[in-house]
């Protein structure tokens, strides 16, 4: 299925896209190299409309279609993916599951802000021993009178020390396994919320990655989202959108990756003439480009699924797997078609490449987006 964006999209898509190359590519290479936060970057995005996009007026937010928000993330991303990364899990995973399952009053103390950029959210879901298997948690949320008390360590937790905001799960019934599983948010300067170490990545560098360490960290009931033990489905209905944005992520820097190749094969010249005019170097980009494409249109089909109110858990996880496995091997062939050049710092390829390479790791490695699919076709239980 083809899609022909309607005026709107194409109208956020072209306005993200300016701002993007002029602003948000500004410093993006120092902010590489000296792992800064960029913080009033995504102020401005805050008051472009991009950090609540698909959440309703009335609660700030631009009331956009996730066609809009994954054309606008993949722009960002074009040009910083660490910025790109920082929008992904605000947007996707922590508006969003407020938006979905808070409570009114939730919206209004939480959401409001949220989706005006005024604070960041993050999401912490993973643990030192529960990557991919986050039933196997050990983090423990206790009912107490009118509070929870949370204890344990959260690891490599996206904005961790630059978020505002944080949504965590707990178990609050060992015995339920995933049933057992409930989520909290737990504003950034609650007592007993405390930011660990920082991570020193390969790439996404200008996007802190952090543990948190929840000592006794007492929350209000009313900061439980949703349900007791609706934590799991809460967290696997943020992965499916989430999974959608990497796949975002992917496209935009494959584009950037592409792009760079393209401007660089008509500058470089060997054996008397422009690389562009050889042919194996042509049928390189041609391939290149065939597979963006493809990934963009699984992108786009998994978003305008979701905006079809389907769902869309199967075609969410083909999107993350094939653009983010996609970007890995466009970024690769895009340094090789650079030379030598292509592995130093003076070009943006290097950054592509490292930036790109989490991208099959995290919001659900590949090997869990394919036990996803199989489980989605195949309709019957895996035993391991
Ligand atoms: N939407 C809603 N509910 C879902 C769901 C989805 N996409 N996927 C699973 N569930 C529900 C199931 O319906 C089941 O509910 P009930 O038992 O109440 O019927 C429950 O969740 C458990 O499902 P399942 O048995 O498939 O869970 P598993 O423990 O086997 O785990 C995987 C499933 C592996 C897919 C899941 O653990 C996963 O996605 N892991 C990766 C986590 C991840 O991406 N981490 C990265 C860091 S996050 S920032």
């Amino acid at each position: 299925m083809t899609y022909r964006l309607t005026d709107e999209q194409l109208m956020i898509q072209t306005m993200v896209r300016e701002f993007s190359r002029k602003v948000v590519a500004e410093g993006a290479a120092e902010r590489d190299q000296n792992k800064t936060f960029p913080g009033d970057i995504l102020k401005k995005m805050g008051e472009l409309g991009l950090m609540g996009m698909t959440i309703p007026p009335e609660y700030n937010g631009e009331g956009a279609d996730t066609i809009s928000y994954v054309l606008a993330l993949s722009e960002i991303a074009y040009s910083c993916a660490s910025t790109a990364v920082v929008m992904s899990v605000h947007n996707s995973i922590v508006c969003e599951s407020i938006n979905r399952f808070g409570t009114e009053d939730q919206k209004k103390r939480f959401l409001k802000s949220l989706a005006q950029g005024k604070i960041i959210g993050a999401f912490a879901l993973t643990e030192p021993h529960a990557g991919s298997d986050p039933v196997s948690q050990a983090t423990t949320a206790v009912k107490q009178g009118d509070q929870y008390v949370i204890s344990g360590t959260k690891r490599f937790i996206s904005t961790g020390k630059n978020c505002g905001l944080v949504i965590v799960t707990a178990k609050t019934d060992e015995s339920l396994k995933h049933r057992g599983i409930s989520a909290f948010i737990v504003p950034k300067s609650t007592p007993g919320l405390i930011v660990g170490r920082t991570e020193d990545k390969m790439g996404l560098r200008g996007s802190d990655t952090t543990d948190l360490i929840f000592e006794d960290c007492r929350v209000p009931v009313e900061n439980r989202l949703g349900e007791e033990g609706e934590g799991f489905k809460i967290v696997m209905k943020a992965l499916d959108s989430g999974r959608i944005g990497i796949a975002a992520q992917s496209v935009g820097v494959a584009q950037a990756a592409l792009d760079a190749t393209i401007k660089y094969m008509k500058e470089r010249e060997q054996f008397g003439q422009k690389i562009s005019k050889f042919q194996g170097l042509r049928w390189i980009v041609a391939d290149m480009a065939v597979e963006i494409e493809a990934a963009r249109q699984l992108m786009l089909s998994a978003a305008a699924m979701k905006d079809r109110g389907e769902r869309f858990t199967l075609q969410a996880s083909m999107a993350k797997l094939f653009a983010s496995e996609m970007v890995n091997r466009i970024t690769a062939k895009a340094i090789q078609m650079h030379g030598g050049y292509g592995f130093t710092k003076d070009y943006l390829v290097e950054r592509l490449y490292r930036d790109a390479r989490v991208f099959t790791i995290y919001e659900g490695t590949s090997e869990i987006q394919r036990i996803v699919i199989s489980d989605n076709i195949l309709k019957d239980k895996r035993s391991g």
